[in-house]
This record gives structure tokens, C-alpha cells and sequence, in this order.
């Protein structure tokens, strides 16, 4: 297949994989992504081959060749899990908000479910965390890069009991204490009628928060990954401006049909080049690290001209 999309898949895709991995793993996927220090840095998910996950810091000057640190990430225990034992955590989302690195990750915590987890890093070597998850069942949470009407804003994704689950915004005085939330209203189209998630970190623009989440529906054999992109109210963005009916990246390459998921794309994380590029770092098939190009203007432009 080649779908005509306002993405560009980097021609040489995927650009980490097991296989390239500094050690023996037995995936790599779902990166956070930002820019520290001049680089591009991914906080990785690598699964072991024993099926256990950790994350990895991994660091690009030119967003293509990652050099991916030997050690996983220190992350001391949050108070459930100083009770419960550590929690399966995965999908790092990576916001700098006010100088500071927060990172919101998915924290499985065993027959509890599946939570969000916060910490702070200022250098990516060591982290705080929050002390307390949210309830279960929520996952996917991105926080804002700033606050919104004095309050920090993050969009999650409630799970409902049939595994379906749509995408919320809450909104916090201190990040311990949240609430004031309200669903976003995301238009069903075939292609999202499952899940839809929050994907990268919420990009200011003057014509609304950028956003690039993915949504799933079913077919007979796979439950398929896609992601879509939409604009959001600056004030208020539960309010969506534009949501374009059309996926923006399919599951359609071999590197992301193939794997232990098949027909994934999930992004975690964008960052903007220098040069206006917008990098969409994607994990593919739950295998394999892939990225997409394109600019802030162009998506903002496509949303407005599809919008509903
Ligand atoms: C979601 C998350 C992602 C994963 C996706 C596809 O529920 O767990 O980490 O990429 O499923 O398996």
C-alpha cells in the first residue's frame, strides 16, 4: 500500500530495532520524545527477553542516529508501589513544562490495573516521582506544556469495562489533586470507534493545541492502530476545532504490520527540528522505533481544511 498522507515516513524506517539495540532485547517501542541539550532524547520502552520493561534514554544530534544508553533508567518507586511491588510501566510521554522535565507513563499495577504514573527529571538520570498514581483504569496521559487558566492540564484515556475508552482532560492546582474533567467529543469515524488516545505533547499554535493521538477499531483477525490528528481550543481544549475524518498513518508497511502486535503505530512523542521539521517518533508493530515527518503549519493547515 502507499496511502497519500501529511506525514513522510523517513525513508530508511525503522530507525531502532532489536536488532540494532546495544543488548539483547526482545522489543523497542513507544518512545517519549523531546529536546534536551541540543539532541533529540527518547525515553525508550525495552521489553527483555524474560518480557520485562524497563526504559532507556536514548540520544540523537540529528533525530536519525540514536545512541541508546547501556543502563536502564533509575526510577525510584512511587507509595503504591513501595506497598505492592514495582508496577509494569510503559509509554513515557515527555512535557518540559516551566524548566522542568515531567514525564507521564502507563503504571500497571498488578491485579490493581493500570494507572498513570508522574515523576521529574531535570537531567534524565535521575527521577522523582510523584508520590501516588491516579485510580484505574486511565492510561496514555499527556501532560501540558504549560498550565492552563493557573492549572496544569493533562489529557488521559479512562478505560470503560468492554476495553473501549475515550480521551478526558483534568486539570490540577499542585499535580497530586485532579478533577474538572471532561471528555473530548472526538468524532466516530470507522477508523477510531474503539479507542482513541492522547499521543504527543499538545503543541501551541495561534490556531488552537496541535495534537497527534491514535485510535483503534477492529477488523475480523487484529484490533488496528491509527493516528489521527486534531486541533484543540487554546483556553479551552476540551472544545475541539478540528478533528479531520481521515487517519493521518495507517499500520501499512511490512515494519509495522509485522511483530508482537500486529498493525500497531503509536506515537509517544514529537519533536521540533530546528529547521521546522516536525519529527514524529512512532513505535511500530510494539518491535520497532519508526519515525514520520512533517511541520507544525502544515498539520495545523490540514486540520483546518478537513475540519468537520
Ligand atoms: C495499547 C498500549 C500500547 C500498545 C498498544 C498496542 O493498549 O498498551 O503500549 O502499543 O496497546 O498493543
Amino acid at each position: 500500500m502507499n496511502i497519500k498522507t501529511p506525514l513522510v515516513r523517513y525513508e530508511k524506517n525503522p530507525i531502532i530495532t532489536p536488532e540494532t539495540m546495544p543488548f539483547r532485547c526482545y522489543t523497542v517501542m513507544n518512545a517519549g520524545a523531546t529536546l534536551f541539550e541540543d539532541e533529540v532524547l527518547l525515553i525508550l520502552r525495552v521489553e527483555t527477553c524474560a518480557r520485562e520493561t524497563e526504559f532507556y534514554v536514548a540520544k540523537s544530534k540529528d533525530g536519525v542516529n540514536f545512541t541508546v544508553s547501556s543502563e536502564p533508567i533509575r526510577y525510584p518507586l512511587s507509595e503504591p508501589e513501595k506497598r505492592y511491588g514495582k508496577a509494569h510501566r510503559f509509554d513515557m510521554r515527555i512535557t518540559k513544562l516551566e524548566g522542568t522535565y515531567y514525564v507521564c507513563h502507563a503504571s500497571w499495577l498488578g491485579k490493581f490495573g493500570c494507572c498513570i504514573g508522574m515523576a521529574t527529571t531535570k537531567d534524565f538520570v535521575d527521577f522523582e516521582p510523584l508520590p501516588y498514581l491516579s485510580e484505574p483504569s486511565n492510561r496514555n496521559a499527556v501532560l501540558f506544556p504549560e498550565k492552563i487558566n493557573g492549572l496544569y492540564a493533562r489529557l488521559d484515556r479512562p478505560q470503560n469495562f468492554n476495553g473501549t475508552g475515550e480521551t478526558w482532560i483534568s486539570y490540577s492546582p499542585d499535580l497530586t489533586f485532579w478533577g474538572m474533567s471532561m471528555p473530548l467529543n472526538v468524532p466516530y469515524t470507522p477508523w477510531n470507534t474503539r479507542k482513541n488516545g492522547a499521543g504527543t505533547i499538545p503543541i501551541k499554535t495561534e490556531k488552537g493545541w496541535l495534537e497527534i493521538y491514535h485510535a483503534t477499531s477492529n477488523t475480523c483477525s487484529t484490533e488496528n492502530y491509527y493516528l489521527g490528528v486534531m486541533l484543540l481550543d487554546l483556553e479551552d481544549p476540551s472544545k475541539i476545532i478540528a478533528a479531520p475524518r481521515e487517519f493521518i498513518l495507517a499500520a501499512e508497511k511490512d515494519y509495522e504490520c509485522y511483530g508482537q502486535t500486529p498493525n500497531v503505530v503509536f506515537t509517544s512523542g514529537a519533536v521540533e527540528m530546528p529547521d521546522g521539521t516536525l519529527n514524529i517518533y512512532y513505535g511500530a508493530a510494539d518491535t520497532r522505533m519508526c519515525l514520520a515527518r512533517s511541520t507544525v503549519n502544515e498539520l495545523v493547515e490540514y486540520c483546518l481544511q478537513h475540519r468537520l
